[in-house]
């Protein structure tokens, strides 16, 4: 009926965001799939049951495997999987029983360069520094625009709150950002080229290292590969760099010592800092800035969070944290926590060849409209079969053979597993359904679990759970979690420790329970998986990358303008424009462009233009603003909606902006696979017939 923010939670005290707030409109939308939906030979869905859907799935991709093997199947996950906690641990376990390498998500065009950057230096890639928000006195937010986002890779939901008490006490936010967004305008900006970030990050270093302001005390014995470090960004004086960051010198200059100076300081990035040619480059710099300043794993600085539950034990019984031990088919990228970048889903799709990919999952994403390039939708006609579990019929589901209704958030229990060690204040939280599924819909573990009965598969990441199944024993997530809370740091260790924590005790605190102030720090030199225990300042990899970087192409002259990426506070992805509450006021698709760029451009505001890569062309209308640099167009993604079973977001119009981004594997960045979605070089102009 109504949602409300919580004037009593411990960490929101009465925030939520207004697509939380709409999210009654998704729970209640006509237009939800609310029943099994299959296809008919003219294209349209009919109804059927969940008996008819599975059976027929499961015989099919049974056939599949006999003739091919299980390589032939594979899963594409969305951003809303990694936000419950059974659906992704049911699905890697479903491929893992099937051996299939053929596991995609919406990682490589989000974060995966960020894990990718944590394996090459502390060997573990799920080792994400999260900034000391509460305790620093400078944050350098690299690409990140949490007045809007809201944060991500860190949980604090009242983060305007901290960003501003940081200034009230003194200390400094500065965000380096193209656009003049929401953040920077809050706040100190350095506005970037698109791109610009390795080149700044290694000023930034060289700068330090040369004028002897290093903490060197802080990684004397923590960290290998200093001295290469300093010899590799010798290269990269701020006068050097200057072109490619439009960043002047002496503003390098002062950032550099501000930072070092700091008492405690810590850098931060998100999306824009990932989605460019150098993202685990650029991910992998941003660490060692704060390591060398003396701020890694230090109050103020980047802490590693800990979880009540024992999650590195888990991530390495389970073998799921993993980089570079597997290699793709197509374009032979390293995987990144088992997944192989969404980038190379086309061609792996047509390339002829063992383990050509035949039948594919999508579960809470929409890939059509959210990877690079427009190569995927037709790919996806070639699959022998496409199953889709969503709300809706999206772009993607409009190609399935079966779409599968998922609950929401709202109809289904959860547990913020892959966020715990992300909480600025330790945090643990467990919600059971406030609402029945409607219709049909069931969880997406209740799927998978069906499915891979029906074809003897045993589900399960875990050896044991794996060997249960086997023996007809089907435990639960519910149950997974309580055994894991159970055991963990803060557990009851079965009654051993009467105060302890289970399932039973956090149900009874429906707010959730606060563990402690702040994360511990000096946890690291524990937590390194490298054998000798250091943070590595120069491994291979990234002296390769850096390489790479010294001969970087500047954009072709044709293309002179860069296209950046930007999030609307109404906006999800590509998945809620059919809130009415969220597109109150006649919201539309728009195009953000410079005054000055305007001007030579011919455009007019409000008036459509025509933006053009190298590998495609869209038009929309044009917001002319000077909160963009110049040179600088910004296009929201995640519009474009046509053929989806969404009504309303049909009607938004607006175009799919990842057409103007690069199909191909070879344009996929080397070391984690990312999507280059941020600094496409772009032509603009008024559209033809006008
Ligand atoms: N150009 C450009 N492209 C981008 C980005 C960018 O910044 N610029 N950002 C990238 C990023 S960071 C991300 S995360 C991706 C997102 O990419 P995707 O995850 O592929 O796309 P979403 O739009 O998030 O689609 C989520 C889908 O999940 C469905 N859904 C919602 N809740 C549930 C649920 O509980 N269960 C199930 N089964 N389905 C559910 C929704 O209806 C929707 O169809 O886009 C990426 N693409
Ligand atoms: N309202 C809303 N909130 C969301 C989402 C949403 O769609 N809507 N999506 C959620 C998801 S899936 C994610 S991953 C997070 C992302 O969270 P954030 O990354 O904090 O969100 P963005 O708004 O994408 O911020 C990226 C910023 O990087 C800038 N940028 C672009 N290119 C570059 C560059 O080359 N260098 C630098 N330095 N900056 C650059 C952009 O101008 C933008 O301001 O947000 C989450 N929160
Ligand atoms: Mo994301």
């Amino acid at each position: 009926v109504e949602l409300r923010p919580d004037r009593d939670h411990p960490l929101s005290k009465g925030f939520a965001c207004p697509k939380g707030i709409a999210m009654t409109e998704i729970q209640n939308d006509p237009d939800r799939v609310l029943h099994p939906l299959r296809r008919r030979s003219d294209g349209s869905f009919e109804e059927v049951g969940w008996d008819a859907a599975l059976s027929d799935i499961a015989a099919r991709l049974t056939r599949l495997r006999r003739a091919y093997g299980g390589t032939a199947i594979g899963w594409y996950f969305g951003n809303p999987a990694t936000f419950s906690y059974s659906h992704p641990l049911w699905l890697s376990g479903f491929m893992a029983a099937l051996r299939s390498p053929h596991l995609y998500s919406a990682g490589s065009q989000d974060v995966n360069n960020r894990f990718a950057a944590s394996a090459l230096l502390y060997g573990a890639p799920t080792l994400v520094p999260i900034p000391d928000l509460r305790r620093t006195d400078l944050l350098l937010m690299i690409g990140a625009n949490p007045l809007v986002s809201h944060g991500s890779i860190i949980s604090v939901p009242r983060i305007k709150d901290e960003l501003t008490a940081i200034v009230r006490r003194g200390g400094r936010v500065i965000v380096v950002d193209p656009r003049r967004s929401e953040t920077a305008k809050a706040y100190e900006h350095v506005p970037v080229r698109p791109d610009g970030d390795a080149w700044l990050l290694l000023s930034l270093l060289q700068v330090i290292l040369a004028e002897g302001r290093e903490d060197a005390a802080a990684y004397a014995d923590a960290a290998t590969g200093t001295a290469k470090l300093r010899e590799l960004a010798a290269a990269f004086p701020p006068e050097r760099t200057a072109a490619r960051t439009s960043v002047p010198p002496e503003v390098v200059r002062r950032l550099a010592r501000d930072l070092a100076a700091a008492r405690h300081a810590v850098v931060y990035g998100r999306t824009g800092s990932c989605l460019g040619r150098h993202g685990t480059l650029v991910a992998f710099l941003m660490d060692a800035l704060t390591m060398v300043t003396g701020n890694l794993d230090r109050a103020g600085g980047g802490l590693f969070g800990t979880s009540p539950i024992p999650v590195d034990e888990l991530l390495r019984v389970s073998g799921l944290a993993t980089y570079a031990k597997t290699r793709s088919r197509v374009g032979g990228f390293p995987d990144v926590l088992g997944t192989f970048p969404a980038g190379v889903m086309a061609e792996e799709i047509t390339t002829p060849g063992p383990g050509r990919l035949r039948a594919l999952f999508v579960s809470a994403g929409n890939p059509v409209l959210s990877v690079p390039g427009g190569t995927l939708a037709a790919a996806l006609d070639d699959l022998e079969l496409l199953v889709c579990i969503d709300l809706y019929v999206t772009e993607t589901g409009r190609k399935a053979d079966y779409i599968l209704p998922a609950t929401t958030f709202l109809e289904r229990e959860d547990f913020p597993l892959p966020f715990l060690q992300n909480y600025l204040t330790p945090y643990v939280t467990w919600t059971e359904p406030v609402v029945p599924p409607r219709g049909a819909a069931r969880q997406e573990w209740e799927i998978i679990d069906e499915l891979a009965r029906r074809m003897r598969l045993g589900v399960g990441m875990f050896r044991v759970q794996r060997l249960a199944h086997r023996l007809g024993i089907r435990p639960s997530p519910r149950r997974l979690i309580d055994v894991l809370i159970r055991t963990g740091r803060a557990g009851d260790r079965f009654g051993l420790r009467r105060s302890g924590l289970s399932l039973r005790r956090l149900r009874t605190h429906p707010r959730g329970i606060v563990l402690g102030d702040h994360h511990e720090t000096g946890t690291l030199r524990r937590r390194i998986v490298h054998k000798d225990k250091r943070v590595h300042l120069a491994p291979p990899e990234i002296v390769a990358e850096i390489e790479r970087l010294k001969a970087a192409p500047e954009p072709p002259a044709d293309f002179p303008l860069r296209l950046i990426g930007l999030r609307e506070s109404r906006s999800h992805n590509s998945w809620m424009h059919n809130a009415p509450a969220l597109m109150r006021g006649g919201r539309g698709h728009l195009a953000r462009v410079h005054p000055a760029d305007a001007a030579a451009c011919g455009l007019t505001d409000g008036e459509p233009c025509q933006i053009t890569s190298a590998h495609g062309s869209i038009e929309l209308p044009v917001r002319i603003t000077d909160e963009m640099t110049p040179g600088t167009v910004a296009v929201p993604h995640g519009w474009g909606h046509r053929d989806g079973g969404w009504r309303l977001a049909n009607a938004a119009g607006g175009a799919n902006v990842n057409l103007l981004a690069s199909p191909r594997p070879d344009d996929l960045e080397t070391l984690a696979g990312m999507a280059n979605l941020n600094g496409i070089p772009v032509r603009i102009a008024p559209p033809p017939e006008s």
